[in-house]
């Protein structure tokens, strides 16, 4: 069993696993601990990674780049067409209104998803991690922005599964930073938690999360982005300067050349990185277009007056992820700056300014996310033992749910759940109807996310159900944020007479949640209307069924199956070997046990007692 982190960049892939004395980075084939995130299509194979990055100057419209920017997007959304006008490949609008990247690859025209292509870089990774690993992997977490819609995160799990991952969790990638740097940390204070703001600055956007320690666990309180913000657009200022200046200095528009405005890209990213360590540098690029050699320089200060106005919409995030905190920034412990776009000097000023300290670099800027991905993946993984350590992630959009008969909220905001709720989690409400019925996932504030997204989150018909008469039954519904941040709908049960008098005795109806999976895929899931019809053949051995059954919709599946094998284990055991054992060891398992099941039992029992609370206030 696999124990591995991905950080998939825009610009840089960064793999970790987690072995028994720690988190290794894993080499690729160059032996670097970075892989650029590219694939390029050849007349006879693919390049991948670093091989794929050298082809981008020779083959620009068939070398596929920063494609976690266009993963479960819509060609038509404003930002995908900005974004889309920079890259020099193909594009158009797949029958689903997404996006087809069109290339030429093996001599002929083919057409691929983005999904498609972010299979074939994780396809990748996962081979260099085999090969590093001498084993075949498949469990896994990864990171991903915080920002990423419901449809985006579905799409990055088809794309790992393409490559036959198993992603145990999709994780933020600012929690996990704040993971790694929690972890290992013993010198928190007893006088309260200790709050540290991460900022990491990537390729291609910056993410903002604030978390609160305390011994044994870390809480993410709020999360800020802006998803358009990064080393790119640092490298697009020093770029319109050169093309500026060479169309004066020597009569050349590299806009009208794809080559001429691809290197000359990459010699201002060259450049950026040459001014983090000096007050001024120069720009050479031979043969860059007519058969002109061109020759530049600029200094550091310059740089800085350029940038100025993306110097200080770094603050923005910055600011909004303070106030959602309810924090002043006086409270702050730390401030930890991440994401190798943050090396430029100017914007830790500007944070020092903002913060009023300067940012510490106590964590790895390039390696943090795929750690902590590796950390997590181990503390999810039985075979690891990993200290007792709490992760609570929160979601940053709030979400709303409406039936056909109108919004059903708890909040006065008309949401179900409210930004920066707690997750995973469940909520549970009840509904009277007679027939089936939809219900619909929405996001409930856009401003919250970012612009162009559509409100629609997925749809879900429940029934059909035995209403006797035409008369209303109750119907009770378990909606669930799961561990990747991805809205479903785990059970809709119909509540009995009964249930009045024994609250255990229901009639539940349950998806597997396989087929949940499966069913929400498509963006619907129909809920059987008895027990027999709800398939429960995942609940194997029968001590467990009745464990599982009563907190269905209140475990992950990553718990599920921890709890399942566990008692497997301890059934066998106690066949053979547990015979002779003394009763203090039997003890021990049976506290193991009942330690797995205990954060179940309290969801269950917080949520029972919320529904009662608000019993009257749904419908
Ligand atoms: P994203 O987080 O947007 O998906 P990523 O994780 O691939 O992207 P990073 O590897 O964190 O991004 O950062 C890449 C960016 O950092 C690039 O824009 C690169 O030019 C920039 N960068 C790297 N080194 C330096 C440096 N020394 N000075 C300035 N910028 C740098
Ligand atoms: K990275
Ligand atoms: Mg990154």
């Amino acid at each position: 069993m696999s124990v591995v982190g991905f950080d998939i960049g825009n610009e840089n892939c960064v793999i970790a696993v987690a072995k028994q004395r720690g988190i290794d980075v894993v080499l690729n084939d160059e032996s670097k601990r970075e892989t650029p995130a590219v694939v390029s299509f050849g007349v006879k194979q693919r390049f991948m990674g670093l091989a794929g990055a050298a082809c981008a100057t020779m083959n620009p419209k068939s070398t596929i780049s920063q494609v976690k920017r266009l993963i479960g997007r819509k060609f038509k959304e404003p930002d995908v067409q900005n974004d889309l006008k920079l890259f020099p490949f193909e594009s158009l609008e797949g029958p689903d209104g997404g996006i087809l990247i069109s290339l030429e690859y093996l001599g002929e025209i083919q057409k691929f998803t983005p999904e498609h292509i972010l299979g074939m870089l994780f396809s990748h990774l996962k081979r260099i991690t085999e090969k590093n690993l001498e084993m075949p992997i498949s469990n896994c977490v990864i990171g991903i922005p915080s920002y990423f819609t419901d449809l985006q995160r579905r799409a990055f799990l088809d794309a790992a599964a393409i490559a036959g991952l198993k992603p145990l969790r999709l994780m933020h990638d600012c929690t996990a930073t704040a993971l790694g740097y929690g972890i290992y940390k013993t010198d928190f204070s007893d006088a309260g938690p200790t709050y540290v703001v991460f900022v990491d600055i990537g390729h291609c956007d910056t993410q903002v999360c604030i978390a609160s320690f305390e011994s044994g666990q870390m809480r993410i309180i709020s999360h800020a982005f802006d998803k358009n913000l990064g080393g790119r657009d640092f490298d697009e200022v020093l770029f319109s300067y050169f093309a500026a200046q060479f169309k004066e200095q020597y009569d050349i528009n590299v806009y009208s050349n794809a080559k001429a405005s691809i290197r000359l890209r990459a010699s201002c990213e060259k450049l950026k990185k040459v001014l983090s360590a000096n007050a001024e540098a120069p720009l050479n690029i031979e043969c860059l277009m007519d058969e002109k050699d061109v020759m530049g320089f600029i200094r550091r200060e310059d740089f800085e007056k350029l940038s100025l106005d993306l110097q200080e919409r770094i603050s923005v995030p910055c600011r909004k992820a303070l106030a959602d905190s309810g924090l002043t920034v006086e409270k702050l412990h730390s401030v930890e700056l991440v994401g190798s776009g943050s090396r430029i000097p100017a914007i830790s000023r500007r944070l020092t300014s903002l913060f009023k300290r300067e940012p510490s670099r106590t964590v790895n800027a390039s390696e943090c996310v795929a750690r902590g991905c590796a950390l997590q993946c181990a503390m999810l993984s039985p075979i690891f033992h990993v200290r007792e350590y709490e992760v609570q992630d929160a979601f940053p959009f709030s979400i709303g749910f409406s039936s056909d008969k109108g919004p059903v909220c708890t909040l006065s905001n008309g949401a179900l759940l409210q930004k920066h709720h707690p997750f995973p989690s469940v909520k549970i409400f009840s509904l009277r109807r007679t027939h089936i019925f939809h219900m619909e996932a929405y996001y409930a504030d856009l401003s919250e996310l970012p612009t162009g997204v559509s409100s629609k989150i997925s749809s879900f018909k429940v029934g059909p159900f035995q209403a006797s008469h035409m008369e209303a039954t109750k119907v009770k519904v378990r909606l669930q944020l799961n561990i990747h941040g991805i809205v479903t709908v785990v059970s809709a049960s119909q509540l009995l007479e009964d249930d009045i008098v024994d609250p255990h005795a229901r009639s539940d109806a349950h998806l597997t949640s396989d087929k949940m999976e499966a069913e929400s895929n498509r963006g619907s899931a129909s809920v059987p209307n008895s027990a027999e019809d709800g398939n429960l053949k995942h609940l194997k051995p029968s001590s467990m069924s009745a464990i599982l059954y009563k907190y269905l919709g209140f475990y992950t599946e990553l718990e599920r199956e921890r709890i399942s094998s566990n008692l497997e284990q301890i059934e066998e055991w106690l066949y053979e070997d547990g015979a002779d054992e003394s009763v203090d060891v039997y003890t021990e398992k049976l506290e193991y046990l009942a330690k797995l099941l205990d954060p179940i039992e309290n969801r269950y029992k917080e949520e029972e007692a919320r529904a009662q609370a608000s019993k009257g206030l749904l419908d």
